[in-house]
């Protein structure tokens, strides 16, 4: 038996309806819809645009229609939601870049310092974890006016069907899930001022949420019900990586570029709370033990500076090409850095970081995308050998799936500074993620995570980088 479901998969810079037609030997994804996602800032801040969102996605829904949907999906970024009193929404929400949490981390670690959080919650440090952010609601005063918040592929669920509910891996990126993720942490949240009335009841992925409501049935022309997925985009992502040795280490490049292994049980060691590494809930309980390095956010937005600056139109396709044949060579950011974090400037933010540290500046513009690419690549080798000494895996190989698997030039240079091979592919694997588990609770196939990998391998072919030794690079 095969069915056909519909997965919605919202990124940070953009979003798609993808149709999937899964069966026990057959995994094939069409893109039904694509369309931007074009955060906007207002007088407070930085805001995604969700109704324009949703607004794409009805549409995208509609456009899938054809298919004879059996089940919807929907997975997003992490951390960020919305909140709401009586079912309403108060406010837009916000876009985890915006600048209001510094005020909440310090609001919280005031409360609870760092190191007793990862021993709760086992997330690494990044100044936008919703817990953060929930803390600068309370300052400015809408914490206190609201019932129940939900995360943004919960909202969009919610829209779809009427059902509030918080999905447990994109539930645990808040910080205020248990680190075994089998409830809400409440005595942390408690602690830190959070009324427990807004989180809303967990699910896991592969439990149904709620049919479609009537609007949205004549809206779409589906008549199915949303279906829990590993609603963080990068639990689905690492849900479809083709792992067959379960030594690997991954890289989910994106916007993010997610670095890590997956473990059964997380590590809260002092060592790997020192390397920032993250214990995010998987799908089957996995955790997603990792490390956020910046991503290809790095290149869109240096990009999008060199436009503004120029008026042109940049082809980053073929920037990469020059940058791949640039000879001289090029100094190494640190691409973790959270001067990095914000939008705007980042060649000029690159240059700065360079030139604080007395380190040669890139000439052009192939050089500053080499040079780009070079530290990432870097960041990801480190991470990747982090990964490995604090989980004990002997990584011998690293996939990388996701929009970075098309980049060639990333690719090679993650295969030659981490000195393993790279496995390059799915680009879709977020998408295949969320239709497997889908695919799974209507039993159109069965099986461990494991098993769908195997399919994944199966139906897709990686491209393969051997690490070059320094001679022949
Ligand atoms: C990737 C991702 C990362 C998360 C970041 C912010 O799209 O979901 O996993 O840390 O976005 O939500």
């Amino acid at each position: 038996m095969s069915v056909t479901v519909a997965a919605v998969d919202l990124g940070a810079t953009s979003g798609r309806v993808m149709l999937g037609r899964v069966g026990r030997d057959e995994l094939r994804l069409e893109a039904v819809a694509r369309f931007p996602n074009t955060p906007v800032e207002t007088i407070d801040g930085l805001h995604w645009n969700i109704l324009e969102l949703y607004r794409s996605v009805l549409e995208g829904l509609r456009a899938a229609s054809a298919g004879d949907v059996a089940s919807i999906g929907v997975d997003s970024w992490a951390v960020d939601y919305a909140l709401l009193r009586g079912g309403r929404m108060l406010g837009t929400p916000y876009h985890y870049r915006d600048a209001r949490t510094r005020a909440g981390v310090d609001a919280v670690h005031a409360v609870a310092p760092f190191d007793e959080l990862y021993a709760e919650n086992g997330l690494q440090f990044l100044s936008f974890n919703t817990l953060y952010q929930y803390a600068a609601d309370a300052a400015a005063g809408t914490l206190e006016l609201t019932d129940e918040a939900l995360l943004i592929p919960d909202l969009i669920a919610y829209w779809l069907t009427g059902e509030r509910v918080a999905e447990t891996t994109n539930a645990s990126t808040t910080g205020l899930l248990r680190v075994d993720g089998s409830a809400w942490n409440l005595p942390l949240a408690e602690r830190l001022g959070i009324p427990s009335r807004i989180l809303p009841r967990l699910v896991r992925p592969g439990e149904t949420i709620g049919a479609l409501r009537d609007a949205v049935r004549t809206t779409t022309g589906i008549d199915a019900p949303v279906v829990a997925v590993g609603s963080h985009d990068t639990a689905s992502a690492v849900v479809a990586i083709p792992m067959t040795d379960p030594d690997a280490a991954y890289i989910s490049c994106g916007t993010w570029g997610l670095v890590g292994v997956e473990l059964d049980a997380p590590v809260l060691t002092e060592a790997s709370r020192a390397a920032n590494f993250t214990n995010e809930g998987g799908v089957d309980g996995r955790v997603r033990f990792l490390h956020n390095v910046m991503g290809l956010w790095l290149l869109s937005e240096s990009v999008r500076a060199w436009e503004r600056e120029s008026g042109e139109t940049i082809d980053l396709r073929s920037l990469l090409a020059q940058a791949a044949d640039v000879t001289a060579p090029q100094p190494v950011f640190d691409a973790n850095d959270a001067a990095f974090t914000a939008p705007g400037g980042m060649p000029e933010r690159i240059t700065t970081w360079l030139r604080e540290r007395g380190l040669p500046v890139p000439r052009t513009r192939a050089e500053y995308v080499r040079c780009i690419v070079e530290s990432l690549a870097d960041a990801f080798a480190e991470a990747v050998h982090t990964a490995s000494d604090l989980s004990g895996k002997r990584v011998g190989a690293v996939h990388l799936v996701g929009g970075g698997s098309l980049n060639e030039l990333l690719c090679q240079l993650t295969a030659d500074r981490a000195g393993l091979p790279v496995l390059a592919g799915p680009v879709e694997a977020t998408a295949l993620g969320n239709v497997l588990v889908q695919a799974r609770a209507l039993g159109a196939v069965d099986g461990s995570l494991e098993d769908l990998r195997r399919l994944v391998a199966r139906t897709t072919s990686p491209r393969r980088y051997a690490p070059r030794g320094t001679a022949g690079a």
